[in-house]
């Protein structure tokens, strides 16, 4: 079994707030939802290369020829919370182009009727714990085990506690929203800070590391866009 290696993405106020009344506390931050989009799908380079269709069979093909297995579509996978499920406007659940993981003890209220915790019905996994979830196949951490890749904990601040708790979260993607007035109910259990009470556990990477990570050039700086400003971070677990 390859390494499990989690990356934790959010976006969280200065005080760590990430949610109101079940929903984002902010609106209209579409290139920053973009930006989470975005990076939740990219593969890792190991697999990025990999198609993610089946190969066209040679024209000289016939039909006792053996086939090649159809490869089972690589991508990464999203670990999320029941309530964070809830949070996504239908139309975009289950997101695409991930394998979407939802943890619940009670599988109907994801799905609607259906099979136990692991049945596929819908596009979406079901899992009782974080552990359990791991081990559905969100166990990929970049080694290409399972055709998952990357493995993304969504939130919210529950799993995300959990998924703290757990050595094998080694990174934190933090959009940092600088603008205030943003009231929140719901928090990142850690605060991560740079400079004087420094966060223990956990250190700030470069730009230059963010980016290679992530797999493009991360906007730097201060971004602005409806109003609201935000910066673009990457944290790793000090070992
Ligand atoms: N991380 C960051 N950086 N920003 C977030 O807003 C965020 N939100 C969550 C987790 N991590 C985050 C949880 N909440 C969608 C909606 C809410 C949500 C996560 C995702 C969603 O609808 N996503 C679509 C994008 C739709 C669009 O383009 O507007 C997706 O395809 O990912």
């Amino acid at each position: 079994m390859p390494p499990i290696d989690l990356t934790i993405i959010l976006a969280a106020t200065r005080d760590m707030g990430i949610g109101r009344n079940g929903t984002l506390p902010w609106t209209g931050l579409k290139k920053e939802m973009a930006y989470f989009a975005r990076v939740t799908k990219r593969l890792p380079p190991s697999l990025s290369s990999a198609s993610p269709s089946p190969p066209t069979q040679p024209e000289t093909q016939t039909q006792t020829q053996i086939q090649t297995p159809t490869p089972i579509e690589t991508q990464n996978a999203v670990i999320m919370g029941r309530k964070t499920w809830d949070s996504i406007p239908p139309r975009f659940r289950p997101l695409a182009g991930r394998l979407n993981v939802v943890i619940s003890r009670s599988p109907d209220r994801v799905r609607g009727g259906g099979g136990g915790g692991g049945g596929g019905g819908g596009g979406v996994l079901v899992a009782g714990s974080l552990e359990e979830a791991l081990g559905l196949g969100g166990g990929g951490g970049g080694g290409g085990g399972g055709g998952v890749g990357r493995v993304f904990v969504i939130g919210g601040a529950q799993i995300y506690g959990a998924a703290l708790g757990l050595r094998e979260t080694r990174r934190v993607l933090l959009t940092r929203v600088r603008s205030g007035g943003f009231a929140c109910d719901a928090f990142f259990p850690v605060r991560l800070e740079e400079g004087e009470g420094r966060t223990v556990g956990w250190r700030r990477s470069a730009q230059a590391e963010m980016d290679g990570w992530v797999g493009q050039e991360v906007p730097r700086g201060v971004q602005c866009e409806a109003g609201t400003e935000y910066e673009f971070e990457m944290w790793e677990r000090v070992d």
